[in-house]
């Protein structure tokens, strides 16, 4: 039987442009079982209406353990497999979707956790924030989209190194991993998303559109494909009325010049 979504599984707001979306049953350390994936389903849905972008954190202290193992424990193959294929279908409408998700990590960021954290578009991770893939040590393997994002984020090799010995990245090893692309101190994480979120809904929805969809299927292409699409999205992306007057208000001087970053 389909699991039905528990709202109380997953919080949500809105702030301005950017949606919140709060991992919510702390007490399990944020672990998702099959409801728990249908409430995320109802509230990308929700956020991918009203939105321009929005952050994914956890409830508690920790983001999230990953999947329920105690509901796992009873399931059959053919019941493993299809709870396996909806978590892909859930996280890739967030990985291509129409707005950018930010995620933002602390604690345990744990197997199912960090599939989740992997299909987001940026990640930011406080001091707090530890990285795992015990799946080798449960007698289990990736299921929601593991092996295909978390390789690519970091390379098999080091997705490897996780799951066969159990390794566990701290938020530093994580940014030189390539798994997220900022740290930050402890309890920060959600306010630097925000930050984030905030300057990437201030984009043309349509570039957005693209840098979330050609991005990740280019990378996948041959060289020579990913080139030729390349031009084609370039160019529908800059015929939108949206581009003609975003390089009409940087040619009149009407919108800020790129600056130097200045060290924080
Ligand atoms: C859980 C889960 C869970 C905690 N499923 N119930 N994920 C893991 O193998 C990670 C397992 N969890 C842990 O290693 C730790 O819980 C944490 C490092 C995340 C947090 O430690 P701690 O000391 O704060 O909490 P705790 O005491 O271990 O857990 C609190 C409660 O949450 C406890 O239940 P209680 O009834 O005894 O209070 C735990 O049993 C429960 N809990 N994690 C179910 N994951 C689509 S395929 C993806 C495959 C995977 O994700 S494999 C990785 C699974």
């Amino acid at each position: 039987m389909a699991a039905i979504a528990n709202a109380s599984y997953v919080t949500y707001e809105l702030q301005g442009p950017v949606a919140h979306i709060g991992l919510n049953r702390p007490e399990k350390r944020n672990a998702i079982s099959d409801a728990f994936v249908e409430a995320i389903a109802d509230v990308v849905a929700r956020a991918e209406g009203e939105a321009r972008a929005a952050v994914i954190y956890g409830h508690g202290n920790h983001f999230c353990a990953g999947l329920d193992l105690a509901e796992h424990v009873q399931k059959t193959a053919i019941e493993g497999v299809r709870g396996s294929r909806r978590w892909h279908e859930v996280f890739s409408r967030i990985e291509y979707g129409s707005i950018p998700y930010i995620s933002a990590l602390h604690g345990a960021v744990v197997g199912g956790g960090l599939e989740l954290a992997a299909s987001t578009h940026i990640r930011v991770a406080d001091h707090s924030a530890f990285f795992a893939l015990p799946e080798g040590q449960r007698g289990i393997f990736v299921g929601g989209g593991g092996s295909v994002r978390v390789a690519r984020l970091i390379g098999t090799a080091r997705m490897m190194d996780m799951m066969l010995t159990g390794r566990v990245l701290s938020a530093e090893e994580g940014e030189r991993s390539n798994l997220v692309q900022y740290v930050v101190d402890a309890g920060q994480a959600r306010q630097k998303a925000h930050a984030l979120a905030e300057a990437a809904a201030g984009n043309s929805e349509i570039s957005n559109y693209a840098i979330i969809n050609a991005l990740p299927r280019i990378q996948d292409m041959a060289k020579e494909d990913g080139l030729f699409v390349e031009s084609f999205v370039s160019s529908i992306t800059a015929t939108s009325p949206d581009a003609e007057e975003r390089l009409r208000a940087f040619l009149e001087k009407r919108v800020a010049r790129i600056k130097a970053p200045t060290q924080d």
